[in-house]
Formats: structure tokens, C-alpha cells, sequence
């Protein structure tokens, strides 16, 4: 059999690796131009290679790819042996990791960033924007005002990227890679979970936290490290790995004895705020609370908690779910027992917002209802577009007419089901709506949503808001600030002011559970309910597997403390339908 490689490298690997060799040469002067040169072209081949550098190197034949000399290939022979390649490390411990950082900002290449470590001791990005904006670049030889000026504007552009991934899209590849490492034998992996962010359902995740709890780390970690979802791996540590997906996603693999899961789990879910009161409420209870134990400080005896329900337990409070560990009041109100009883995706017996071909879906009436009944909902409203939105084609009179006829007929169908026929209507730019109240006054529910405009300043924004809540005909406000999460923050709405009319009124606000909406968010929802404003966790599908998204609308209540009181979908049939004839 072939000779196994220690780590199962793909060939962008490598090719990275010679990459950051060719720039780290460039920035120390190790070597001359020439040299670097070679280090990006065998890096560019390898990187395009038909074939799999590992099998390459199984069959003697690294240097029979172009630009792979006899050095290049003793290198990649290192790596496959060792894992490591002592001649990167030499060069790492030589340039300071923040100089290798700059070479992200547009304009600055390996010259420039030896010039700024050189001759002015920068070594972070950080650092290099507070000497351009003293104008310390300026006089630097090949510099001058105007690069100056550059290299300030390459740092904006560079910080404006979005850091955050929404949630929407890292929580599906956190469970894929999840399920793909529970694949490995249940004594290698005796536990897994998700932890970080994604575990308490943030909106955004800076990275993905998994733990596993095992005896034996090393086949979890090579597993890990080669999953498809992986393009690079950064860091292969015992306990630790580290790898970065396709996607640019980092995701961080931690291995935690079976005996300390609970105190490491409660650790790495974090958040930060929350492990930080937690670790203050245990000090003042004489214990020291780490990621490894509880320790009574003055014996030094550690008390291993297996579980996290030991480790709330110990300290003398009830299991604090995740989605509320943001240090916003959760531990006071766990020391009280005042913890709210959260809402659950069980909870919710109907759904209040959809679309369909009418407008911009993608499936028929009939086809969106079946796929709410068979997930055990007892009711669906059929909401699509008014006219007036410009962009898709929207429901008016005429279609509205039709369209009740088609939920007349389906309605007679069931006794365990009911189509409810409403509208998504447009509130125009004085804020008034794009359908008569005569043509609102016939449907089931009316939904509001503002889509254009909102740039406009607060005092607009916020009076369209409110005089769409003030039409009578009006139940609800779909996706109230109008933000797209990673695109396009939510107008300057006054959502204080919007909550306060809409308890007065009766009205009820959408949390919209499109992962990349999100609206209202978790903060906003938990003032809203403060203020008394009843809620509708909506799906906003567009086609059945848009009812999946209503997890995100959940979490995102849970993240806002909300009940199941609060939230008008969890309500039985006849009890909306009598808020809904509320308005004759
Ligand atoms: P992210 O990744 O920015 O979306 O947010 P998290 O919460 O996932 O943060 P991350 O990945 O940096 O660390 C995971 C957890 O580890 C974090 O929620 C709490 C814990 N943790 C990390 N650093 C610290 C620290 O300095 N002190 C304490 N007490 N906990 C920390
Ligand atoms: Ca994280
Ligand atoms: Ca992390």
C-alpha cells in the first residue's frame, strides 16, 4: 500500500502554503525575487493541478509538475511526513503576523509592508492606519501624500467587509459537518454539540464553535480536518483545530474529556458577557469556574460537572438556556426563578404570512397549503404582494377576487385545515396603502410592509409605519425595519414610537423568520412585548421549505425573552379568527 500522508492535504493547501512562503521570503529578503517568483508559479500549478498532490507524492512524481524543482518538492515532502514544514515556521517566527496581514489591504503588496515594519515598526493593521493618518507614510521613500491617502482608503474598504456570516448560512454547514463526525464510532465521539454563537442562535456568526466529548481525539480531528465542507486547514492541535471552509468561514473543533462536557460546553457557548457574570456569582460562592471545572477556592478541590445542568446546579440556579446567555438580566432572573417560559417551535399552530405564484412565490395556493397542513398547522394566510411594489408581479382587485374563490374551494376540502386569504399591501411613499379599504375589508388579514424608500429620514419612515398601523383594516407589520441582514441595514425607523401606537391600537409586529431578515430582531422583540405589543412569528415562505425558517423566527423570540402568550400564531384557530373579526 501507498505511504499515507499524515494529514490528507489537498492541493489549494499547498498551494496556500507556498503562497505564504513566496510573500514571507519577499517581506524578510530570506531569499532574492528570483526565488520568490518560484514560489508563487509552483504554487499556481499546484494549485491547478488535474491530480491529487498526495497521490503525486505517493508515486515519486512531485517534480514532474511545472515549477516544482528539487527543493519545492522536498518541502511538500516534509509536509506530508510531518504535517509541518520547518522552513515556514523559521520565517513565521521572523515576520510578525500583523505585517502578513497587511498584505489583505488593496494596494499594499510585500514591499510596502517591509517598508512600513522596517522603517517605522509597524506591525498590525491597526497600527499602520494610525501612522497614515498622522502622515508618517507620506515621507517614506516611494511614498508620498497621495499613497498615503491610498492606503487609508485600502483600510476602509477592508474593515467595511462583513466579518459576520448570518446565521442563515453557517448553522446548515455546522449540522452537515456535525452529522458527518457523529458518522465516527460512538466511543470515539461520545458527545457532540454545537457551541459559540450558532448554538445560541445569534443572527451572525464570527465563527463556528464544535465541541466533541472523547477519549480519543485523534481520529475525531483527522476526520474533522478533511470533510468536504473544508478548503484549508489552519491549525491541528491536540484538543484544537482549526479550519477555515470554503465559504471563508472559520470553524474551531474542540475535544473535551467526557467527565469535564458540562463545564467546557457552558464555557465555549459563552457568550463572553454571560460566562464572565457567571464566573463573579461563582468567586462570590467561594468556587472558581473555568472551562475544566468548578474549584472551591480555598481547598483548591475540583468538582467535575459532566453535564451543564451540574454546573447551573451547583451554583444554585436552574439550566439557563443558551439563546438567553447574552448577560441581559438571565442570571438575576434565574437566581428568582423568574426565567421566562420561552416560546417553542411547537408552539405555534398556524402561520400568518406566504406567497405564492400570485406574486413572487414559487408554488400554487394549494401547494403551499398542503405543505402547511402535512407539518401539522391548522392554519395558513396566503399573503402575496399587492401591486404597487414595481419589482414583482403583485395581487389587486381582480386577482384578489380569484383568489378567494381558489381558497373557498380548498377550504371545503378540510376539517383539520383552514386557508386564510390576506395580503402582503404596500405602504406607499405618504403612507398610505396601495389597495382600497374597500378591497382590505374583504380579506382575512391584511399585512403591511413598507419596501420602498427606506432611506427616507426618521420622522417619513416612522409616520409610513404608523399610518399603515392606523388604518383599520391593518392586523399586521411585516418586517418592520425593512434591514437585510449582510445588505442593507433597516431604515431609521422609530421603533419606540411604532410599538407604542401599535399597543394602543391593538396592532400586532412581525418577527419575519427569513434567516437573512430576522426583523424584528431579538432586542427589538423583547421591547416590543415589554411594551405590550403582541407578535406573530412569521415564515414569510415563499415555497414549502420556506417553513423551515420559522426555527430562525423562534430563536430569534427566545433571544427576546418572548412567551407564548405574546405571540398570536400560537393561538388556536377560532380564538385568531375572533381577533381577526375584531374589525367587523
Ligand atoms: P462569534 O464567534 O464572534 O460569533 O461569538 P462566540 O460567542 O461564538 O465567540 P468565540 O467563538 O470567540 O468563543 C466561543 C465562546 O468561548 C464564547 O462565546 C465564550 C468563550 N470565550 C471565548 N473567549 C473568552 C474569554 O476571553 N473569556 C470568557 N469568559 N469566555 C470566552
Ligand atoms: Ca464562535
Ligand atoms: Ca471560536
Amino acid at each position: 500500500m501507498a505511504e499515507q500522508p499524515v494529514r490528507p492535504w489537498t492541493n489549494s493547501e499547498i498551494a496556500d502554503i507556498f503562497d505564504r512562503i513566496g510573500d514571507l521570503v519577499e517581506i524578510s529578503e530570506k531569499e532574492g525575487p528570483f526565488q520568490v517568483r518560484a514560489y508563487h508559479r509552483a504554487a499556481d500549478n499546484i494549485r491547478h493541478l488535474d491530480g491529487d498532490i498526495v497521490r503525486i507524492w505517493q508515486e515519486g512524481a512531485l517534480e514532474e509538475i511545472p515549477g516544482v524543482g528539487k527543493a519545492i518538492a522536498k518541502k511538500i515532502d516534509e509536509l506530508m511526513r510531518t504535517g509541518r514544514l520547518h522552513f515556514l515556521e523559521e520565517l513565521e517566527k521572523e515576520v510578525p503576523p500583523g505585517v502578513l496581514d497587511m498584505l489583505q489591504i488593496p494596494g499594499v503588496g510585500p514591499k510596502k509592508a517591509r517598508l512600513f515594519w522596517k522603517s517605522l515598526g509597524i506591525t498590525s493593521i491597526e497600527e499602520l492606519k494610525k501612522a497614515a493618518e498622522a502622515g508618517k507614510l507620506r515621507t517614506l521613500p516611494g511614498m508620498g501624500a497621495k499613497s498615503e491617502a491610498k492606503i487609508l482608503e485600502g483600510i476602509a474598504i477592508l474593515q467595511s467587509l462583513p466579518d459576520r456570516i448570518p446565521l442563515g448560512e453557517a448553522r446548515p454547514l455546522a449540522e452537515r459537518m456535525i452529522e458527518q463526525l457523529r458518522e465516527l464510532d460512538e466511543e470515539v465521539v461520545e458527545k457532540i454539540s454545537l457551541a459559540g454563537s450558532a448554538r445560541r442562535w445569534r443572527e451572525t456568526v464570527g465563527d463556528l464553535d464544535i465541541l466533541v466529548a472523547s477519549t480519543t481525539p485523534g481520529p475525531v480531528m483527522d476526520k474533522f480536518s478533511s470533510l468536504p465542507e473544508v478548503a484549508e486547514v489552519m491549525l491541528k492541535g491536540e484538543t484544537k483545530t482549526s479550519v477555515r471552509l470554503h465559504n471563508g468561514l472559520q470553524v474551531d473543533l474542540r475535544v473535551l474529556e467526557p467527565k469535564r462536557w458540562g463545564t467546557g460546553l457552558q464555557y465555549f457557548t459563552g457568550s463572553k458577557a454571560h460566562n464572565i457574570a457567571l464566573r463573579n456569582l461563582a468567586l462570590d460562592q467561594g468556587w472558581s469556574l473555568s472551562e475544566y471545572a468548578l474549584k472551591r477556592v480555598d481547598t483548591g478541590q475540583e468538582k467535575l460537572c459532566p453535564t451543564e445542568e451540574e454546573v447551573y446546579e451547583t451554583l444554585g440556579l436552574p439550566w439557563i438556556p443558551p439563546e438567553l446567555r447574552e448577560d441581559r438580566g438571565e442570571i438575576k432572573a434565574a437566581m428568582e426563578g423568574k426565567l421566562p417560559r420561552l416560546l417553542k417551535l411547537s408552539d405555534l399552530r398556524g402561520d400568518l404570512h406566504s406567497h405564492t405564484t400570485w406574486s413572487d412565490g414559487s408554488h400554487t395556493i394549494e401547494q403551499m397549503a398542503e405543505a402547511a397542513r402535512s407539518r401539522g398547522f391548522s392554519y395558513l394566510a396566503i399573503t402575496d404582494h399587492s401591486t404597487g411594489l414595481g419589482v414583482v408581479s403583485g395581487v389587486g382587485e381582480s386577482e384578489l377576487e380569484e383568489q378567494r374563490r381558489i381558497v373557498d374551494e380548498l377550504n371545503s376540502r378540510w376539517s383539520d385545515f383552514r386557508l386564510l386569504l390576506g395580503v402582503e399591501v404596500e405602504v406607499m411613499a405618504d403612507g398610505s396603502l396601495a389597495l382600497s379599504d374597500e378591497v382590505l375589508s374583504r380579506l382575512d388579514v391584511v399585512i403591511a410592509a413598507v419596501h420602498s424608500g427606506l432611506n427616507q429620514d426618521r420622522d417619513t419612515l416612522t409616520g409610513r409605519a404608523i399610518s399603515a398601523l392606523r388604518n383599520p383594516h391593518v392586523d399586521i407589520l411585516a418586517h418592520p425595519t425593512g434591514r437585510l441582514l449582510g445588505k442593507r441595514k433597516g431604515g431609521d425607523f422609530d421603533m419606540e414610537a411604532i410599538f407604542r401606537e401599535a399597543a394602543k391600537l391593538g396592532k400586532v409586529i412581525e418577527v419575519n423568520s427569513s434567516p437573512w431578515r430576522l426583523d424584528l430582531n431579538d432586542v427589538l422583540v423583547r421591547r416590543a412585548v415589554e411594551l405590550g405589543v403582541k407578535i406573530s412569528i412569521d415564515s414569510d415562505a415563499h415555497k414549502p421549505s420556506g417553513f423551515d425558517d420559522l426555527i430562525y423566527g423562534v430563536k430569534t423570540a427566545r433571544r427576546g425573552w418572548v412567551e407564548p402568550e405574546n405571540v398570536i400564531n400560537t393561538w388556536p384557530l377560532d380564538k385568531v379568527i375572533a381577533w381577526l373579526e375584531r374589525r367587523g
